[in-house]
């Protein structure tokens, strides 16, 4: 695969091209806690994102130390097996599972004479590639300066001797060279603009909120399958794939609840493993999105062997965002796989649901779902709205159960099922 990288470039960068040659990788992870499995899944999945960044992996080293070199990630000794490694298979950089500091890149840059890269970096390069609406973009580029900034030292080196390819893309398919300076100016400018979306996401969101209707939020591990659920239930056309992160961009749709009621269903990018906090503070202005919803559909890939690490991932992204006091609906998806039982507890959801997103009956049993959790924190309330605040009425009938409506001399007035937020915009206007 040749990545096109996206992200729009000054022109007083100086540029200069940079041969796309087939990138041929060792993975090296450090096992800190000894468990072989679970290192060895961590390396699966670094390989496959490997793989989407477009690299081919031709070896793996583990090393089991207590913790990892502050020096050189691995121990000395290490470093031999890998060098040997990389000239037995041609490799022509190495990947570390975790994210490392400018000294250790500089450090294994000296011993192995290599392109060093970690998770961070080929996450990084995958969403250059992937990011297409403006936000996204900005948000990638952002992060991408955000890590280059902190780790100049060891990168730059890195970057200027040692070709392109994975965590040199982003302008165009061309290599930067960058100095503090203009990384800084760089980044204040981008900070702006993302200012400038939130506003206008803001002014997006804040006309949803009069329309009054509910907000319900896919959320998960990437490839987890939200994007399909979006899909099958509207006719968004979110690509989905059997990828890591296929989805950048928040999408919002509306969508029918059997009872025949209103909600907006929005997809947004996943989440994974070790996701540095580069990457989660530069996607925040896209992940804000999940603080304003009403409920979360966490989605689980259930016929994956890591389902349990990835609901742990899930739950600690979204209290990194603030978000963990949301109502949670486990979807179970991808029930048509192999699928062991029993399914993993989540003790945290308001509720849980076994689907398959390709399956339009388990759909229309994933709507009743998200209908009841609805209304079960719903409570009945009589108001009379003024005619003056015809907009409050909108909230009503998009945001309640309407049970009995009536036209007086003085307004109109309902009794509905209401939710919290309901209740307190409509309070002034309760009657006994
Ligand atoms: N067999 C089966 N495959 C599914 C199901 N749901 C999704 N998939 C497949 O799983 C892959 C990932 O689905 P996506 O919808 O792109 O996943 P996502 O959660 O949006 O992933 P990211 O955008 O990468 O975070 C695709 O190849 C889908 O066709 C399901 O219920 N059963
Ligand atoms: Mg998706």
């Amino acid at each position: 695969m040749s990545l096109k990288g996206s992200v729009i470039m000054p022109k007083e960068t100086i540029l200069h091209e940079v041969e796309e040659k087939e990138e041929r990788v060792v993975l090296v992870a450090v096992d800190a806690d000894n468990s072989d499995d679970d290192t060895e899944k961590c390396l699966d999945e670094l390989e496959e994102l490997a793989k989407t960044a477009g690299a081919i992996t031709v070896g793996r080293v583990v090393q089991k130390r207590e913790r990892i070199h502050p020096g050189f990630y691995v121990g000395t000794g290490k470093l031999e097996e890998i060098k040997t490694m990389i000239n037995a298979f041609d490799a022509t950089g190495i990947i570390c599972d975790d994210e490392l500091s400018p000294a250790q890149i500089r450090n294994m840059e000296e011993a192995l004479q290599t392109k060093i890269m970690d998770r961070t970096m080929v996450i990084l390069d995958i969403f250059a590639a992937r990011a297409t609406s403006r936000e996204g973009k900005i948000q990638v580029e952002l992060a991408q300066l955000k890590y280059r900034l902190s780790r100049l030292t060891g990168i730059g080196a890195s970057m200027s001797r040692l070709g392109g390819g994975i965590g040199t893309r982003g302008p165009g398919e061309k290599k930067l060279e960058t100095d503090r300076r203009y990384i800084k100016e760089r980044i204040a400018e981008l900070k702006s603009d993302l200012e400038e979306i939130r506003t206008h996401r803001s002014l997006l969101r804040s006309r949803r909120e009069q329309k009054g209707m509910p907000v319900v939020s896919l959320v998960g591990y990437t490839n987890a399958g939200k994007s399909t659920i979006l899909n099958s239930l509207t006719d968004a056309g979110v690509l989905e794939e059997d990828k890591l992160f296929a989805t950048l961009d928040t999408t919002t749709r509306n969508v029918t609840l059997p009872g025949g009621s209103n909600i907006y269903l929005t997809d947004t990018v996943g989440f994974i493993q070790k996701l540095s906090h580069h990457l989660v503070e530069a996607f925040k202005a896209t992940l804000e999105e999940l603080k304003f919803a009403d409920i979360l559909l966490h989605v689980i890939d259930s016929s994956d062997q890591n389902r349990e690490k990835h609901m742990e991932v899930v739950y600690s992204t979204l209290k990194d965002l603030g978000c963990s006091e949301k109502p949670v609906i486990t979807v179970f998806n991808k029930m048509d796989k192999e699928v062991e039982f029993p399914l993993p507890e989540d003790r945290i959801c308001t509720d849980k649901i076994s689907i398959c997103a390709k399956d339009s009956e388990s759909l229309e049993k994933l709507l009743l779902k998200i209908e009841e959790v609805l209304k079960s924190f719903r409570k009945s309330m009589k108001v009379l709205i003024p005619y003056s605040e015809g907009h409050l009425l909108a909230v009503v009938h998009g945001k309640c159960e309407i049970i009995s409506e009536e036209h007086t001399a003085d307004g109109t007035l309902i009794e509905a099922y209401m939710n919290d937020e309901a209740m307190g915009r409509l309070e002034k206007y309760k009657v006994e």
